[in-house]
């Protein structure tokens, strides 16, 4: 491609194609625009992160990810909509996003992501072969998080869709964006996690049916993001905790944020809300994406005036 990358937000793209844009970007935009492996995935793949950032010391690090869960094509493209947003136009963004660290993980199970691809379409798990011999693969990367592991919403049978591993963080994905998270020395005040589908905006806690003490922040900078979401997409999200809106489920990314002390620690389900499901077509990429950036901004805005 004369752009020198092969990405577009007309598809679904092959993790190959993903990777290339991200150091395209690297290399077209050294100022602003990093790019580095985190770690590798089970089966040896990289955890790829790409920052964006105008290098000024004092400001506040957001956090984005993509991809836990491999069937759900429209996070991975949601993710790198924003990226390329932002790397492309950097200039012209507004100071609300110019003085924020971005950090973008779009594939957070590429094992699985690919398997996606070329094996079963609705694979949901990463990759993981628990004992030699044994028929079932796959931890739910979505269990596997260190705050309250084990819990209600799990199991410990690996032919489980959502089998929790062996212990926290036993996986190399999610140790490996939990160290990221821990070490990289950003000052994190949000944690956005994008899965699909369902249309919903859900925060902590989803270890159990309960709310962390500043819980109307959360629902009323959800509730600003919905708005701006719908105004921009036509989308309608429902906005609440995880547990109450869909079911208790521990282990998931975003509680192990927020009892990091992220404060705005958000899972959104994409769309839609059950015709296409998972198998979403690519005509729903650019106004999902689109209408998912407005959200983001309202975020970013948030974050500024803290
Ligand atoms: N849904 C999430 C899941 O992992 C969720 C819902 C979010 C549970 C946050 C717990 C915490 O089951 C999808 N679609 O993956
Ligand atoms: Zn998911």
């Amino acid at each position: 491609d004369r752009r020198g990358h092969r990405m577009n937000w007309k598809q679904y793209h092959r993790l190959e194609d993903i990777y290339g844009f991200m150091d395209y970007l690297a290399k077209t935009y050294p100022a602003i625009v990093s790019v580095k492996s985190i770690g590798a995935s089970y089966e040896g793949r990289d955890l790829k992160v790409l920052r964006i950032s105008n290098g000024k010391s004092t400001n506040k690090a957001v956090f984005i990810d993509g991809g836990i869960h491999a069937r759900e094509w429209i996070s991975p493209a949601t993710v790198t909509y924003f990226i390329n947003q932002f790397a492309e136009n950097f200039d012209v963004e507004s100071d609300d996003i110019k003085n924020i660290d971005w950090y973008f993980l779009p594939v957070v199970n590429p094992d699985g992501y690919e398997f996606t691809h070329v094996g079963d379409r609705l694979w949901r798990k990463n990759r993981r072969i628990p004992f030699t011999g044994r028929a079932c693969s796959g931890t739910d990367l979505n269990r596997n998080f260190g705050y309250r592991w084990g819990g209600k919403g799990t199991s410990n049978n690996p032919c489980s869709d959502i089998y929790r591993g062996t212990k926290a963080f036993s996986e190399p994905e999610t140790k490996a964006l939990s160290d990221f998270i821990t070490n990289s020395g950003a000052n994190f005040t949000a944690y956005l996690t994008y899965h699909s589908y369902g249309q919903y905006l859900l925060y902590p806690w989803g270890y159990d049916n309960v709310v962390p003490p500043d819980y109307k922040d959360l629902n009323a900078v959800g509730n600003r993001m919905a708005e701006a979401i719908k105004s921009t997409s036509g989308y309608q999200y429902q906005v609440g905790s995880s547990s109450k809106l869909l079911y208790p489920a521990s282990g998931g990314s975003d509680d192990w944020a927020k009892a990091k002390g992220i404060k705005y620690a958000y899972t959104v389900e994409l769309s839609d809300t059950g015709r296409y499901g998972f198998v979403l077509p690519t005509t729903f990429i650019e106004p999902v994406a689109k209408g998912s950036l407005a959200g983001v901004r309202v975020l970013a805005k948030q974050i500024n005036k803290e």
